[in-house]
């Protein structure tokens, strides 16, 4: 046979599939549906990375298998095309954002195609096109009618370089995400999403799906639960009350002082009383230029005033203690104030050292001459509480003091305006007579108006502002002149909703027809960054909700599962990126390799969920492997009774590819395919029936190759549409050893091996496992006796 051409290979069959539209799908109610996702990219001008296709490549392998285990797969393709940087490559180059987003998407989809993925290109979206994201702007319409869509003037999160105004999500340690600019805190009106409703449903919730346990968690942590009491503080010759929040009731006896947050309103009310206003007042301007971050971050040297002529008293032992005003208490969690026990809680321990307040232990067991114990223990210095372990003085101390029980959230409202051109305009009309009208309805998509000047303005305000024509409307309520709203949607509106629109992607009635959405409906499989985890994925999870709320979809929540990839690095573990030039072209690779290699070698670079360094050298043994399965094509022969030594290896195979690819193990699965292929090689003949098994299970990583083999081998169907491969348990046994272990003739544990293992091997490995080591600890080990293939047993 000629020699593997993985170029004319892949055209071939890229120009087939096309033209069969092999993947296109449609509901098919005598089929069981499988609905796989994958984040859609954002299509920049750098174009594909070499991560996109690593995850990419291991949900096109499910897809395949779930179509070949006879589900009807919908596996989309879209662009998430507003955004920061195209506005800014666009303002750079003088070509429209349009325009810049077609060229990018061009490339995108050019790129995909010769990867060699199984998308519905049928269904490719777009969340820039008008018919999209007039559904965006009817979302945004039905979360104001809910009043979920408000107006407020709030200290927001400022890019200086963008110009634009950002969630708390999309600062990351104080600067940009997008742009890697300083940011400030400035005061804007804005428009916000009341997400903090939906927090906690969003954090229950999580206990009814399939997500990987670090991306629970760090939703959780974000959601920030915390179960508390709000406790009323006197103010001494005052009926003024201040109300603190603490989940440490029980350290009650312990508050030696109070701390108010610089923004709390009860430093107006007492200006008169307040000896020291000035200095009070200082500290409050100077604390407006600290972000939330930056006042909590750990470490960080604590700063207050002592507010002179006000005292409190401590609810428990009616003392007098001191109030101060300190950045590190913020305003928008709990009550914006705090009673500070600095005996067991760390900011306070510092906080009272630093102004020589006093130390009150009431939890025993810690040093606190050295620090703060924040540990359990039982209660001293308590009155009539002594005694008491801490978790159960908590209830009967706040109770004592009247305090309610509170459940607190660290979510915080969305900010849902942009003061940018690239993006979603909001669709309401603001009118002198009858204030914030939305649009009506029909009127939808209100369209970006298409301006000569899209430069982010000084003002702070959005760039449509210039565009007169487009902004001055009549009120739809009482047709007297009004002006349209001019900030944009942030990027993160297309994409809390893709996913319902892939269902029916051309629909002009509604976002999409209910029928499709309850065919496709919830997405079964669901894969993106865990950089995501927090932004976009709580953002959907929260439109999900609400839509499901108003009865447009039918679960509660819309992904059933979720997992997260690891990131792909370049060689030398440095971030990929332009500016270091140590970026990978895939296109190059792929015409250096071909996709199959490509896809095989992403594969097989290591675990799915780590990260992983770039290595062309690497590169070539997924070329080599790929070469070796081509070349044993010549060694076939229709002689079924041929290689059956290999038979009890080719069950295993089929057994572990196929798990493997289920646990996301997919380096694995690849180096099963490269044992059996070796084992092949070896053969001098191969039975047909052992090589077609190989090309059906390596057909999902390596589509091409495959396809091309399948019809040399003389079908007609596309191995694609094969059926996936089964094995016999027993037979996968065959020739497998199970060795039981013993410590003091009682049975620990079990050992499985494909073949014969040694006695040395055994005996490692049966001392290596944990259920066995727990049963020896530090005890010597007096003798191990082996009875092959069957039993070891250790005696201590
Ligand atoms: C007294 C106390 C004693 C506290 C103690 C802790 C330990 P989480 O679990 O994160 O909800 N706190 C309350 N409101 C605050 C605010 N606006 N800014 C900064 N800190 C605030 O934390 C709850 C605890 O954080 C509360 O319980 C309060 O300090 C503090 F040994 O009250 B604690
Ligand atoms: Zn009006």
């Amino acid at each position: 046979m000629e020699k593997y051409n993985h170029k004319d290979i892949e055209k071939k069959w890229q120009v087939r599939w096309k033209r069969e539209k092999q993947f296109e799908v449609k509901e098919d109610s005598a089929k069981e549906k499988y609905y796989l996702l994958i984040e859609f990219p954002y299509p920049s001008g750098e174009g594909l990375h070499t991560g996109h296709i690593r995850s990419y490549t291991a949900f096109d392998v499910i897809a395949r298998k779930r179509r070949a285990e006879g589900f009807n797969v919908l596996f989309p393709i879209g662009w998430d095309a507003f955004g920061l940087p195209t506005e800014n490559y666009a303002l750079k180059t003088g070509v429209h954002p349009k325009e810049v987003t077609k060229q990018n998407t061009d490339t995108y989809r050019r790129q995909l195609q010769s990867i060699g993925f199984s998308f519905d290109w049928s269904r490719e979206i777009n969340t820039t096109d008008p018919q999209y994201y007039k559904w965006t702007q009817w979302i945004f319409l039905q979360l104001f009618k809910k009043g979920l869509a408000y107006k407020a003037t709030m200290p927001i999160n400022w890019c200086i370089d963008c110009k634009t105004g950002l969630a708390n999500e999309e600062v990351v340690d104080e600067v940009c995400e997008r742009c890697g600019g300083p940011t400030e805190i400035q005061e804007k009106e804005q428009w916000m999403l009341e997400i903090t409703k939906y927090a906690d449903r969003l954090d229950s919730d999580l206990d009814k799906v399939d997500y990987w346990e670090p991306i629970k968690i760090q939703q959780r942590n974000w959601i920030g639960k915390s179960e508390g009491y709000e406790i009323n503080f006197g103010i001494k010759g005052k009926d003024e009350n201040i109300k603190i929040f603490t989940t440490r009731p029980d350290t009650l006896y312990g508050a030696t002082y109070m701390v108010l947050s610089p923004e709390h309103p009860l430093i107006g009310t007492f200006k008169l009383e307040i000896e020291n206003l000035e200095e009070v007042k200082t500290y409050i301007k100077n604390s407006k230029q600290r972000s939330d971050i930056e006042r909590t971050a750990e470490g960080k040297e604590k700063t207050g005033v002592e507010i002179k002529g006000i005292k409190a008293i401590n609810p428990a032992n009616k003392e007098e203690i001191p109030v101060f005003i300190a950045d590190y208490v913020l305003y928008h969690y709990g009550t914006g104030a705090i009673m500070a026990v600095p005996a067991h809680d760390e900011r306070d321990f510092e906080f009272a050292k630093k102004f020589g307040l006093p130390v009150i232990e009431v939890i025993s067991g810690g040093n606190i001459q050295k620090e703060a114990y924040l540990d359990e223990g039982k209660l001293i210095n308590s009155g009539k509480f002594n005694k008491l372990q801490a978790q159960d003085a908590k209830k009967k101390i706040a109770e004592f003091v009247d305090g309610t029980m509170k459940i607190t959230y660290k979510l915080r409202d969305w900010i849902f305006s942009r003061q940018r051109y690239w993006g979603e305009p909001i669709p309401i009309i603001h009118c002198n007579k009858c204030g914030i009208v939305p649009m009506p309805e029909e009127e939808l998509p209100l369209e970006l108006p298409d301006v000569e000047d899209y430069q982010p303005t000084d003002t702070g305000e959005s760039p449509l502002a210039n565009a007169t024509k487009w902004v001055n409307t009549t009120c739809p309520k009482c047709s007297g002149s009004a002006t349209r709203e001019t900030d944009t949607m942030p990027s993160w509106a297309g994409s809390s909703w893709y996913y319902l629109r892939y269902t029916d992607p051309h629909n002009k009635n509604t976002l999409a027809g209910e029928d499709k959405l309850k065919y496709w409906g919830p997405v079964d499989w669901y894969n993106g960054g865990m950089e995501h985890t927090t932004l976009h994925l709580l953002y959907s999870r929260f439109w999900h909700k609400f839509l499901y709320d108003i009865g447009v979809v039918r679960t509660e929540e819309p992904y059933k599962k979720r997992t997260s990839h690891g990131l792909i690095l370049a060689e030398g573990g440095e971030k990929m990126s332009k500016s270091k030039g140590n970026v990978v072209n895939p296109d190059d690779v792929i015409k250096n390799v071909g996709a199959d290699t490509l896809r095989i070698y992403e594969m097989f670079m290591g675990p799915f969920e780590q990260p992983i360094a770039w290595s062309t050298d690497n590169m070539v043994g997924s070329l080599r492997f790929l070469e070796k399965v081509w070349r044993i094509y010549d060694k076939i022969s229709a002689d079924y009774s041929i290689n059956t030594a290999l038979e009890p290896l080719l069950h295993r195979t089929i057994q572990k590819v196929g798990s493997d690819i289920e646990d996301l193990k997919f380096n694995t699965a690849i180096s099963a395919l490269m044992i059996f292929t070796n084992e092949l090689e070896k053969c001098e003949v191969v039975s047909q029936t052992a090589y077609i098994i190989l090309i059906r299970l390596l057909a999902p990583f390596a589509p091409h190759i495959t396809e091309e083999l399948w019809e040399k081998l003389g079908y007609r169907n596309s191995v694609h549409l094969e059926a996936w491969p089964t094995y016999d348990h027993v037979k996968a046994r065959e020739g497998s050893v199970t060795v039981v272990i013993q410590v003091n003739g009682r049975v620990r544990a079990r050992l499985d091996f494909d073949s014969e293992p040694s006695e040395k091997d055994v005996k490692k490995q049966a001392l290596d496992l944990p259920n066995v080591d727990k049963w020896i600890e530090k005890k010597v080990v007096k003798e191990v006796i082996y009875i092959k293939n069957k039993l070891i047993n250790i005696v201590v």
